[in-house]
């Protein structure tokens, strides 16, 4: 799974390889939906893990609906993350579509 820093940064790598290139070239290394609960495309991540390097307490908390802690992200393509910080405050190092995991405390 690897550490956050390098699951962001391989994100982010995606995202830059998305201009001009189909975001699906580079998938996450689980391309399969993952043991999290994570759908084939998103990265799994703890939201103790995001929440120090500036992602949003209340948006996480928002997002973990089954709260285990765990929610799935896949980056933007940097028109749309370019589009999304035009209207919005951007203060984390890449913007994501998040999304709950499936598994955990139903
Ligand atoms: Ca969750």
């Amino acid at each position: 799974m690897g550490t956050v820093s390098q699951r962001v940064m391989s994100a982010i790598g995606c995202a830059a390889l998305g201009a001009g290139v189909l975001l699906s070239v580079c998938t996450p290394a689980q391309a399969t939906p993952s043991s999290s609960g994570c759908a084939g495309g998103f990265f799994t991540f703890t939201t103790a893990e995001l929440l120090p390097i500036g992602y949003n307490a209340e948006f996480l908390s928002a997002v973990d609906h089954n709260g285990d802690g765990v929610v799935c992200g896949r980056p933007l393509s940097p028109k749309q993350q370019e589009k999304f910080c035009a209207s919005h405050e951007c203060t984390v190092p890449i913007i994501m579509d998040f999304r709950d995991n499936d598994r955990g405390n139903l």
